[in-house]
């Protein structure tokens, strides 16, 4: 007995004097064999929601690739998504300021393409979350830098020293701490870290700056994978659908949009026609400050909508914009004898959604439209021109944007690919 007793106390001294950061997962049988890892990540602070869009489809690739690998090192990884946090375009105003993925995006559809997780899941698999979560690895990426100097563009990554101080808090979490955090210049497509994971036993790693990555093959097969599982959250599909049905006479069998339940059984199509209106991005506020020659005048961008509008035989024009209402009357005032429409959210849709929810619904509401004239070089555009394309419109009702100060330009035309 005496012995029991001393085996016993011993055993429960291990254990609680263990290391919390030689950690097992929740529901993990067996710690020792336990080989899940996980990968976090962040953007750049000032980098708006859909350049964000953007840098998850580059590391949703690499969690693609990794999860189909033979190597266990990498197809026990998990792809943490990190919280819509203070993003600099966006209030946070009576709201938690760290918003899941799940209230924007149908993140099992995610799920059907990447092996990714919720932050707060990750949360819940973690022991010690209420205390501290410990990063095993922290890598701030940052682009070489003589890059641009000596022309070298070949695909390489080193361990050098940090070209600027970094925060030591991640994530925006206050209990988040790192063991061991590198400075990485690196310059190749997201999959390329691959040769990183292999060389480090590290179960938690986070990628500071991962829009430093790029995609693999822009606009190739995997990409647009990527891109069709990003279904927006059912939710918010239901409140553009009802607006489009009510105000713009809109339905997908009239519209000929009718996808099906699961993107994976989506087919190539062309044939969509779109509801009876012209849809447009106008990009304002820091986009007219910061780039005055890409912005259209409203004058300009009223006569322009006229012209289409008379060309379809078309009377109304749905406007999604950050402009003040000041401009929207504005842009209303030179469109007289036309439709023009936006998107007011009541006041409960906009406190449960708020900015990230109001954006996706004009974004819908836009991709729907029998036509589409959008903001040059802004990344909202982009993403209701992909939108587009996944409904299977015809390429020149989608790829058209706002002539501005420096002329006429036509945006790059990114095609489909299954
Ligand atoms: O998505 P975003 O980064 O695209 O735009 P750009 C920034 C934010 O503006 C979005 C709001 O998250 C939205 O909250 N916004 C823009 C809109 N257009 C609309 C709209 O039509 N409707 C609604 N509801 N909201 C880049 C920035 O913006 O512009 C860069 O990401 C930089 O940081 C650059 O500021 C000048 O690519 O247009």
């Amino acid at each position: 007995w005496k012995c029991m007793t001393i085996l016993l106390i011993f055993c429960i001294v291990r254990i609680h004097s263990s290391n919390p950061e030689d950690f097992c997962f929740k529901n993990e049988q067996n710690c020792s064999l336990s080989s899940k890892r996980y990968l976090l990540y962040d953007v750049n602070r000032p980098e708006g929601f859909n350049l964000r869009r953007d840098v998850y489809m580059r590391l949703a690739v690499l969690a693609h690739k990794m999860k189909q690998s033979s190597n266990s090192e990498l197809n026990s990884f998990s792809l943490v998504l990190p919280p819509w946090s203070h993003l600099i375009h966006w209030t946070y105003r009576d709201y938690p300021e760290q918003i899941p993925w799940g209230l924007y995006f149908d993140v099992e559809s995610l799920k059907k393409f990447a092996p990714v997780i919720e932050m707060y899941e990750f949360f819940d698999i973690y022991p010690n979350k209420y205390t501290k979560v410990v990063i095993d690895e922290v890598y701030n990426l940052q682009h070489f830098e003589d890059m641009f100097e000596t022309g070298n563009f070949e695909e390489r990554m080193n361990i050098e020293k940090c070209q600027r101080t970094h925060d030591k808090t991640y994530l925006f979490y206050k209990n988040i701490t790192a063991k061991d955090v590198k400075c990485l210049s690196y310059h190749g497509p997201a999959t390329k870290l691959t040769e990183l994971f292999v060389n480090t036993s590290a179960k938690i790693i986070l990628l500071n700056h991962a829009e430093v990555t790029l995609h693999d093959f822009f606009g190739s097969k995997l990409y647009w994978e990527a891109r069709r599982s990003m279904r927006f959250s059912k939710e918010l599909k239901l409140i553009a659908n009802e607006f489009r049905k009510t105000v713009l006479n809109s339905t997908d069998a009239s519209d000929n949009t009718l996808l099906p339940e699961m993107w994976t059984d989506e087919k190539p199509k062309r044939n969509a026609i779109g509801g009876p209106y012209v849809g447009i991005h106008l990009r304002r506020r820091d986009f007219v400050r910061n780039r005055p020659t890409e912005a259209p005048s409203l004058q300009k961008a009223a006569d322009q909508i006229k012209k289409v509008l008379n060309n379809l035989d078309l009377k109304t024009v749905f406007v999604a914009t950050d402009g003040t209402q000041e401009e929207f009357n504005d842009l209303t005032s030179f469109l007289q004898g036309y439709n023009v429409v936006k998107y007011s959210a009541p006041s409960k849709i906009e406190k449960k959604y708020k900015d990230g929810g109001l954006a996706i619904i004009d974004q819908i509401i836009c991709s729907y439209a029998r036509y589409f004239i959008g903001t040059h070089e802004s990344t909202f555009s982009f993403r209701i021109q992909e939108e587009r394309e996944i409904l299977g419109f015809p390429v020149d009702t989608t790829y058209n944007v706002f002539c501005t100060g420096s002329g006429c330009q036509k945006p790059s035309v990114w095609e489909i690919v299954y």
